[in-house]
């Protein structure tokens, strides 16, 4: 049997008859052209996640805004994520995905190349223990800092936000990133979509992270080289903005 390519069409040629199968079109990795929509928020780390993986995978996708997350969210994010109630949910042909980290995981199974985790089960193991670390500890830390009030209980969630900062640094080592053969991949990924609040964390802790982590520093801003990344991280001036605003809302100030 004979399969010739022609667009979106493939001809199965068979000794005696033709038959003529439509099927989607396929893009660069061979996979069926799917349908991508990227329920999001403009300042999530967690929906940052998904586009920078998506950028990486050159799988095209489309973007819808919750334009009113805190207040208003869409009905379309009420039946997608009806258990959290929360962006980023991937709709892959019509059916959710939730969790940034699992949305990362399906990214990664469903389009090869270039790989994000590891191929070893260890190694995968060991790349979500460390995005399991950052989820509970580097996002959460920051928002220990803007919504601390007074000087001791800022001063310690910046200390315990730079502790943790420095046990990813440790972990980075030497590398160029944390991906399995120093490759950009799923921790570099989880991570770097968080940087784009550090500059509102610095500014409400006192403090400045290139001072106490310089090889992690350098490595945000070899991160920010790639076209996935730059592209994805909105300004951090106005990630900075936005927090003002959360505060207000939350009642720090
Ligand atoms: C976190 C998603 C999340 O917090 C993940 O996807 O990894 N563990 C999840 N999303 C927030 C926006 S970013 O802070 C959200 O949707 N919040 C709306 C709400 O809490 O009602």
């Amino acid at each position: 049997m004979k399969l010739h390519w022609h667009w979106n069409l493939i001809y199965i040629n068979r000794p005696c008859d033709l038959n003529l199968i439509i099927l989607p079109s396929r893009n660069r990795n061979n996979m069926a052209q799917d349908e991508l929509v990227l329920l999001d928020c403009w300042v999530s780390p967690f929906c940052m996640r998904v586009k920078i993986a998506l950028t990486e995978k050159g799988v095209p996708f489309e973007v819808r805004a919750e334009e009113n997350l805190l207040s208003a969210k869409s009905l379309l994010l009420l039946a997608s994520n009806p258990v959290h109630k929360k962006v980023p949910v991937l709709l892959y042909n019509g059916k959710p995905i939730c969790e940034s980290t699992i949305i990362l995981g399906f990214i990664d199974e469903t389009w090869a190349s270039p790989p994000l985790l590891p191929p070893c089960a260890y190694g995968k193991a060991q790349a979500r223990f460390w995005a399991d670390f950052i989820d509970k500890k580097v996002f959460d830390g920051g928002k220990a800092i803007w919504t601390s009030k007074g000087e001791v209980e800022v001063e310690a969630a910046k200390d315990a936000f730079i502790e943790t900062l420095k046990q990813l640094e440790e972990t980075l080592g030497e590398k160029d990133f944390f991906g399995c053969n120093n490759a950009f991949g799923f921790v570099d990924i989880t991570l770097i979509a968080i940087t784009s609040w550090f500059l509102a964390y610095e500014k409400f802790g006192g403090f400045k992270v290139e001072e106490h982590c310089p090889k992690l520093s350098a490595w945000i801003y070899r991160c920010k080289e790639r076209d996935s990344v730059s592209k994805t991280l909105p300004d951090s001036q106005n990630v900075y903005e936005f927090v003002v605003m959360l505060r207000k809302m939350f009642g720090v100030e």
